[in-house]
């Protein structure tokens, strides 16, 4: 048993990648179809026609890359292991080289002193499990927590923390009620199942996990804050509405037990179900890019809400995301008060931007510096913050928007494979050496 390096009690300061972005490949050794898979042959759903099935190459380029993390100086490393490697029909029999690939890559971490955080699923749902209903049906909850005690039996030793899922809200709301994620289904409100069926996988994976000797467990929500447009009250209205379904509803359940209002009965959530998902987590992730402006819906509109540009007219990133840092400050003191002593220990499992800069990148290190400080503010204001990861570590396969978002601190041409570290780069590197254990900048 190879021991995990440096202390998992200081903050983790790291990157944070995901396997369908980064590691192409996805013909080798066994490895079966995703979602996403499916998703990008089907025409007009990615920007230009892009696929990953080479994307950075990673998956035989991965000690370059792993040595770029340990040139940062960083503690940690957020990777996601693809399910469709470990179990190409989602179920049933394990495919070995797809987990020797992980096996191979955590001891690469090891010897680099750099510490696992492991996601079991950032959206590659193999495609059998999608052909049989996906998270619509239940019986995907229960593939999840078999595919997570296969892999924690194999790599719980050498794995400082275990994400159970990335981003349950993307997957509900992009892949299953507006459609422009995989697997491009437009339910709209009748996507609530796949919330519910997520979440019920988390916590049967939670119980999976501490069974096969999981170190430390947690899940990744993606939190968009909802601004009301106006003072008018209905957008309060409507921005309340959107926050428990888009937020609130994928922390309420681990974290108070229970669904917060719907408006909409949930007959699918059966007795019992809560006590599963309410198992305690050690970490609470959290990946943040931006708030969004919302206003009260049109007459006739399914949702009971309408999203719109963020009041104040802040300035965007180069995909033209509002960079709001003081909206990161108040969602982190807003977790604080809303779930008190429930609340574990927060990473922010993701924090980063795109960019069009080639090299010289400033205005990625004024967001990344700014975002810092908005976590340093909160910090200060007694939330327990243990970890920054940024996204991305490489300029990958950025989902419907192909290649052509760049959120890499390290840039990637994809002609030649050539990796080229940014100036943000430089700086992150300079951020770490200049923090002490508990990530705050070092006295002198
Ligand atoms: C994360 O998703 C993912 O975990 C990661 O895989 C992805 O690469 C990364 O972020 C960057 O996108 O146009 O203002 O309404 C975040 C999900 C959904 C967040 C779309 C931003 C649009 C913002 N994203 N959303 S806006």
């Amino acid at each position: 048993m190879t021991p995990v390096p440096g202390s998992t009690s200081d903050f983790q300061w790291g990157v944070a990648t995901a396997a369908f972005q980064i590691e192409g490949a996805t013909g080798e050794d066994g490895r079966g179809a995703s979602v996403w898979d499916t998703f990008c042959r089907e025409p007009g759903r990615i920007r230009d026609g892009h696929t990953a099935d080479v994307a950075c190459d990673h998956y035989h380029r991965w000690p370059e890359d792993l040595d770029l993390i340990g040139g940062l100086g960083a503690r940690a490393y957020r990777f996601s292991i693809a399910w469709p490697r470990v179990q190409p029909d989602g179920s049933g029999p394990v495919n070995a080289k797809g987990l020797d690939f992980y096996d191979r890559l955590v001891d690469g971490l090891a010897e680099r002193g750099l510490n696992a955080t492991a996601t079991l699923f950032h959206w590659d749902l193999p495609q059998p499990l999608e052909d049989a209903g996906g998270w619509l049906n239940r019986d995907t909850a229960a593939r999840f927590a078999e595919y997570a005690a296969i892999v924690a039996e194999r790599l719980a030793d050498r794995v400082a923390l275990w994400i159970t899922l990335n981003e349950p809200m993307v997957v509900m709301a992009y892949g299953y009620a507006f459609g422009v994620y995989a697997p491009g289904r437009t339910l709209m409100l009748g996507a609530l199942p796949v919330a519910h069926h997520q979440l019920l996988g988390h916590g049967l994976a939670v119980e999976a996990l501490r069974g096969a000797g999981a170190r430390s467990v947690g899940i990744a929500n993606h939190h968009i804050p909802g601004q009301a447009a106006s003072d008018r009250p209905e957008d309060a209205t409507a921005a309340q509405a959107f926050d428990n379904l888009l937020n609130w509803q994928f922390t309420d359940p681990i974290l108070r037990g229970g669904y917060p209002d719907l408006g909409v009965d949930l007959p699918h959530v059966r007795d019992g179900d809560l006590a599963v998902i309410a198992a305690p987590i050690d970490v609470l992730g959290v990946n943040y890019y931006n708030p969004v402006g919302v206003a009260a819906p049109a007459e006739g509109d399914e949702l009971p809400f309408t999203m719109t540009d963020v009041p104040g007219a802040p300035p965007v990133t180069g995909m033209g995301w509002p960079v709001v840092p003081a909206a990161l400050h108040r969602l982190l003191t807003t977790l604080k008060s809303r779930y008190g002593d429930a609340l574990p220990p927060i990473q922010i499992t993701e924090s980063g931007c795109s960019y069009d800069e080639a090299l010289d990148d400033r205005p990625r290190i004024d967001y990344l510096s700014a975002h810092v400080d908005a976590v340093r503010a909160a910090m200060n204001d007694g939330v327990d913050v243990r970890g920054y990861y940024v996204w991305s570590l490489l300029d990958n396969f950025e989902w419907a928007e192909g290649y052509h978002p760049r959120f890499g601190l390290v840039h990637v041409d994809y002609a030649t494979q050539r990796r080229t570290p940014r100036a943000s780069y430089a700086w992150y590197r300079e951020l770490i050496a200049a923090s002490g254990p508990d990530g705050r900048p070092r006295r002198r």
